[in-house]
């Protein structure tokens, strides 16, 4: 990146280079569940290697909040759009790079020496993706790099913040000083839940973080595993788990929080702090000729909600927005959109 310039959204999270294979044996073989996302056990380390060897991998930029910042640049003018995180200094980064050049993200990485780039084996079956995760060099980011020279204007330069939930695995206190940052100047801070794992196993790191959280994005499953760590008496009851985590206390009064659950071809569940009641938004569901797989398809949605809100859309013009990009991921092999770049937000 050799611009000074700011951009009013910054993303964070960890960038992960995705290697796809359809395969139900990878899925038995090591013992994975078809719709999920995890950190790779040291047994489960050797899939990398298999899929290489054996599997012919497509390979394509992913990493959660990665993706939803490309999503975002994709609905929004040039220069509106930077991601940080850290990679190695080897081709797997190059590869990000030029995905994040070529769809208008400008790339803040920081490089560590230590590690290589942090990959993703997505192993997909009907219209399933399992994702195991080797996270390498993106967990040697170092809180440091947020007030390096190059990278404290790009922070303070921007209005609106978008972190992964899934960097609460080892960045807490870097996704604290955004978050506080953002809260003590009344800007806008946004946390995907991620996975399931994430307010399973992380859920102190998560209870942290959440009082600075004006947007959090999750799932149907990342709802329902955030509503069983927290007692709640019915877990599966979407609107009820979405006003929850919209009611919990909140740093910055000057907003309301706006929780969006979303449930795949299921609708959409939107529930903010300051009101008691919940909004459902419905998809339009793909025929399966249209479906080619769903990795991506939640960042794509939070990253093209995310877009039209830094636009200054309203909360349903931003769901839309976030249904079509998802709709179009769910079009393209892996965590893509369809380019030549298609006229979404009006
Ligand atoms: C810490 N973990 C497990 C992860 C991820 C992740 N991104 C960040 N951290 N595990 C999977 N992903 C990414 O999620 C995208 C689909 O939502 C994959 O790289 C994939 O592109």
């Amino acid at each position: 990146m050799t611009t000074s310039a700011t951009y009013p959204l910054f993303c964070m999270g960890n960038p992960l280079l995705d290697m796809q294979v359809r395969s139900p044996e990878l899925l038995q073989k090591y013992n994975l569940k078809p719709n999920d996302a995890i950190l790779a056990s040291k047994d489960q380390m050797v899939i990398y290697d298999e899929i290489v060897r054996d599997h012919n991998p497509t390979y394509v930029a992913g990493g959660a909040a990665q993706n939803a910042a490309r999503a975002a640049a994709y609905v929004l003018p040039e220069n509106s759009v930077v991601y940080t995180g850290c990679v190695g200094k080897d081709v797997l980064a190059n590869t990000l790079r030029s995905a994040n050049q070529r769809e208008g993200v400008a790339s803040a990485y920081q490089v560590t020496t230590e590690e290589n780039t942090g990959a993703c084996a997505v192993i997909l079956t009907d219209h399933n993706r399992s994702l195991v995760t080797t996270l390498r060099a993106a967990e040697k980011f170092n809180k440091s790099h947020l007030s390096s020279p190059a990278i404290l204007p790009l922070v303070d330069g921007a209005k609106f913040y978008y972190v992964g939930g899934f960097f609460l695995t080892h960045g807490t206190e870097s996704a604290l000083e955004i978050a506080q940052k953002a809260s003590n100047s009344g800007k806008v801070f946004a946390l995907n839940l991620s996975a399931p794992f994430i307010p399973q196993f992380f859920k102190v790191q998560l209870e942290q973080v959440l009082p600075y959280v004006d947007i959090l994005f999750g799932n149907e499953s990342e709802a329902e595993s955030w509503a069983n760590a927290n007692g709640l008496s019915k877990p599966t009851d979407l609107p009820a788990v979405a006003l929850a985590l919209a009611k919990l206390p909140k740093s910055n009064a000057s907003r309301p929080r706006t929780v969006v659950i979303t449930s795949g071809s299921e609708a959409t569940v939107v529930a903010t702090s300051d009101s008691d009641d919940t909004k459902t938004y419905s998809v339009n569901k793909l025929s399966d000729e249209q479906i080619v797989d769903t990795n991506g398809a939640g960042d794509a949605f939070a990253g093209g909600f995310m877009g039209a809100y830094v636009s200054g859309k309203s909360v349903p013009e931003c769901v839309e927005v976030g249904h079509k990009l998802g709709a179009m991921c769910v079009g393209q092999i892996g965590p893509q959109l369809a380019w030549p770049k298609q006229q979404v937000l009006q």
